[in-house]
């Protein structure tokens, strides 16, 4: 039985410095600067978001919860027994808790997979105390690249994906396409995923969840600049730009910016980029799908929607594939 002992991770892959002043610079020297959103997931992100998840505005993690917790047992029943289940980007996995509540003995392993390392193994731990009947093995790797799975534990009938949170969304489509490939790949023939799909709806329900009154979103948008700050000796001043939110139609996205409010020139590694008054760098998209919309993106990738889940009012779906 594991015990809180063995929680370490299976393969050590946090992204380096490196990757991030590379990604930076490649990202400032276009017309529309921009940088990945992954790094906006160090320690103080990944928190921040946590705080996001909670907002009065930020519908989706209230509304799939609500879908997971009414609709877990048919869930459970679709993934089937001894199931080995593979998470891509858990943060804290609550939603998981749902999933390991109903199903506990009946997975063969969970595999928290996560860019955050101190966020993922603090998460692992809380799990492999609260249920010792699972062995938890975490993977601490950039999920968009190609990792390897840890040799289950005991034998798995199948492995399922679970990809919560809508975070497909931040994928442009053909990387979206691409991605539910891989994970196709991933869990092979007669494998599954559990995915959460954001679904368009009116625009302002959709801008007003990524530009709360509190101003929450804003400072994890901001955390990018700091973070440049502190590992990229750059030479942002967090109050000469704002956050930055707008409805893309014709991408069907929603995209963060951060706009620098005045002319100014920063220092990024070394590298002195120049700001126009109002110029933005492009942060985040939230991709939304209608349910046709992505029952056709995930039937080009050799997936099958087999079930969908919703809410009252189709703000959000819980939807399960079949290789
Ligand atoms: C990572 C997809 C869950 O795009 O909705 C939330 C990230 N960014 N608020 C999203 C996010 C700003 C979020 N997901």
């Amino acid at each position: 039985m594991p015990t809180s002992t063995s929680i370490h991770p299976i393969l050590d892959q946090a992204p380096t410095t490196e990757s991030f002043r590379k990604a930076t610079l490649r990202g400032f020297r276009k017309d529309q600067k921009q940088i990945p959103s992954k790094f906006l997931y160090d320690d103080r992100g990944s928190k921040l978001f946590d705080k996001i998840c909670e907002l009065e505005e930020y519908y989706p993690t209230r509304t799939e919860i609500g879908i997971m917790r009414e609709n877990v047992s048919a869930m459970a029943e679709a993934i089937g027994p001894a199931a080995r289940l593979v998470e891509y980007g858990s943060g804290s996995s609550l939603k998981t808790r749902i999933l390991l509540e109903q199903m506990g003995e009946d997975l063969a392993a969970y595999v928290p997979v996560d860019i955050s390392k101190s966020h993922l193994l603090e998460s692992a731990e809380a799990l492999a105390e609260d249920y010792p009947a699972v062995p938890i093995q975490p993977v601490c790797a950039d999920y968009t690249t190609s990792f390897e799975l840890p040799e289950p534990p005991r034998s798995a009938h199948r492995t399922v994906g679970y990809y919560p949170g809508s975070t497909i969304g931040n994928f442009p489509r053909d990387q979206a396409r691409a991605f539910l490939e891989q994970i196709a790949h991933t869990v092979g023939p007669e494998g599954g995923l559990l995915i959460g799909v954001d679904l368009k709806k009116d625009v302002d329900v959709m801008t007003a969840a990524y530009d709360d009154a509190e101003g929450v979103t804003a400072a994890f948008s901001k955390n990018l600049l700091r973070r440049m700050n502190r590992e990229l000796d750059a030479t942002f001043d967090l109050d000469a730009f704002e956050h930055q939110v707008l409805w893309n139609e014709e991408r069907g996205c929603v995209e963060s910016h951060l706009r620098s409010t005045t002319a100014q020139s920063v220092t990024v590694a070394d590298e002195s980029f120049a700001f126009d008054a109002g110029e933005t760098i492009h942060t985040e998209d939230s991709h939304k799908y209608t349910l046709d919309g992505f029952a056709s993106l995930a039937a080009d990738t050799g997936f099958e929607v087999e079930s969908v889940w919703t809410d009252d009012r189709s703000y959000f779906s819980v939807q399960y594939c079949t290789t």
